[in-house]
């Protein structure tokens, strides 16, 4: 891999080494990424190898994409060209669960574009899928010949082709593009589009965050999405399940903006704690200051961006999070293995009638009602002794004073503390085995950006869950020293072979 190359795919997730392959024998877009290897992916940006902060620029402040690179672009004249390739991806969802989805350019979703209101861009899209894409940009005022809708406003690109996009944005705000196939959607096949305004917003803030809420339904021991599912158990923010996803990070005292951007199949109310905010802006961009309204929990609906501003005066680690109770979970779909109790829900679902499919008798017979459509899952048909879950009262045990006195250790050893006559009780288990210490992976997880949390957080911290930090100026410090640190060293483990992870 060459110098060019390098920069062109700095920061993206995880690229393949077949797929680095398929683009070593691509020369055209080989020269295409190699111009790219002096550009600032900083929009308005002039100077080389300077980071823009807040200070040296008047108007506004870089966006944040935690996980997902920036798009870096060239000029060609006072044309700002963007290459994106799609292409199938490798991405490390959450510890060890390495999926088959689709992106741009090694990520998914794929890298952020931020360009000034006014700009004229062109964006070169490759089509490195074997199946023919499209390129919707969603919400812009461009004309029909560019607006990427299959069939109706240009052919679909096919497998190895490529279409050149060139419009001039007279917009701002928080916009993205898309695949405009529906079952590519699916896959992950997304991206941010930033248009900062030529009139900077009012109040300005110090820290703009960008978060794209996705999901996918992928099995255990299956790698590749299911789109045709309609229930989904992987719950993303920027292609990451918590715990794996990255706090956002903030000085006690500032300004805040998190953009939120929703292409999925479910509406999410995101929520925040500790704070109040206002919806600043929408997927048609700024919102005039007479609708804001407190809140602390916004709806983000389908094909829906939303703009929130606060000013982080509670310092904390403070959750922000779906607040849908199942997109606060990972793997909701299907019970792995054997079912771990004898009371309750009836055994012996197989897959198809854990999804709902009647193959024999009336829905609402003893043996179907209580389970058909509960997705309990392959594995599920015999019920087995476990070492680690009670099967019945006799088992359940308090937890011995040593237990108590434990830290939280890592994966799934600690028994959870349930009282002894549990099984008596109604209802039971509910949450006892679903998030707890028996949970947690804090190692697996460890980063700059969790320094100093909580012992055992990420034992209650799953799907669209990630954390506010709003911190005292010396830890703030602290934490970006050691991920300047970290910047040179190798950021995750990927024990993969034939694969690369860089970060930003
Ligand atoms: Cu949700």
């Amino acid at each position: 891999m060459n110098k060019g190359r390098r920069a062109f795919l700095q920061g993206a997730a995880v690229v393949g080494a077949g797929l680095v392959a398929a683009r070593e024998a691509s020369g055209a877009a080989q020269q295409d990424i190699d111009a790219t290897q002096d550009m600032h992916n900083m929009p308005g940006m002039k100077r080389k190898g300077k980071k823009e902060t807040a200070q040296d620029h008047g108007s506004f402040v870089s966006v944040e994409t935690p996980d997902v690179p920036n798009l870096p672009f060239r000029m060609d004249g006072e044309i700002k060209e963007f290459h994106l390739i799609a292409e199938p991806v490798k991405q490390e969802i959450n510890p060890g669960r390495i999926v088959d989805v689709w992106g741009y350019n090694g990520s998914a979703p794929g890298p952020t574009i931020q360009v000034n209101q006014g700009d004229r861009v062109r964006i070169i899209v490759d089509n490195h899928l074997p199946e023919p894409t499209s390129m919707h940009w969603h919400g812009f005022e461009v004309p029909v010949e560019m607006d990427g809708a299959p069939g109706s406003s240009q052919d679909p690109i096919p497998p190895g082709g490529r279409f050149v996009y060139e419009f001039t944005l007279r917009q701002e705000g928080t916009y993205f593009y898309h695949s405009h196939m529906a079952m590519q959607e699916m896959m992950g096949m997304i991206g941010a589009f930033i248009m900062h305004p030529t009139q900077p917003y009012k109040p300005r803030v110090e820290k703009d965050f960008l978060v794209i809420l996705q999901e996918y339904a992928i099995l255990p021991n299956v790698t590749v999405p299911n789109s045709m599912n309609m229930e989904f158990n992987w719950l993303t923010f920027n292609g990451k399940a918590g715990p794996a996803t990255a706090p956002l990070l903030v000085r006690h005292g500032e300004r805040v903006r998190i953009r939120l951007i929703n292409l999925g199949m479910d509406h999410h109310p995101i929520h925040l704690h500790g704070h109040q905010f206002v919806v600043t802006g929408t997927e048609g961009g700024r919102q005039p200051e007479s609708t804001w309204g407190p809140g602390n929990t916004v709806l983000v609906g389908v094909a829906q961006s939303r703009d929130v501003e606060f000013v982080a005066n509670n310092p904390g680690d403070w959750m922000l999070h779906c607040h849908l109770p199942h997109h606060m979970m990972n793997q909701m779909s299907s019970n792995v293995g054997p079912m771990s109790r004898r009371s309750g829900m009836p055994v012996g679902v197989e897959m198809e009638r854990g999804m709902g499919i009647m193959k024999k008798g009336s829905p609402l017979s003893d043996e179907n009602g209580p389970s058909l459509g509960r997705g309990m899952g392959v594995g599920s048909t015999a019920e087995q002794l476990v070492a680690n879950t009670p099967l019945s009262a006799d088992h359940v045990a308090a937890p011995s004073e040593q237990q108590e006195k434990q830290e939280p250790m890592e994966g799934m050893q600690m028994a959870p503390q349930v009282s002894k006559d549990a099984n008596a009780v109604p209802g039971f288990p509910q949450d006892a085995f679903m998030e707890g210490p028996m949970m947690a992976m804090d190692k697996m997880v460890d980063k700059p950006e969790n320094f100093g949390l909580r012992p055992g957080w990420s034992g209650f911290m799953q799907g669209m869950m990630t954390f506010v930090r709003v911190l005292p100026p010396d830890k703030y410090d602290q934490i970006m020293q050691l991920r300047e640190k970290q910047k040179g060293k190798k950021p995750m483990k990927m024990d993969m072979p034939g694969m690369e992870h860089q970060h930003e």
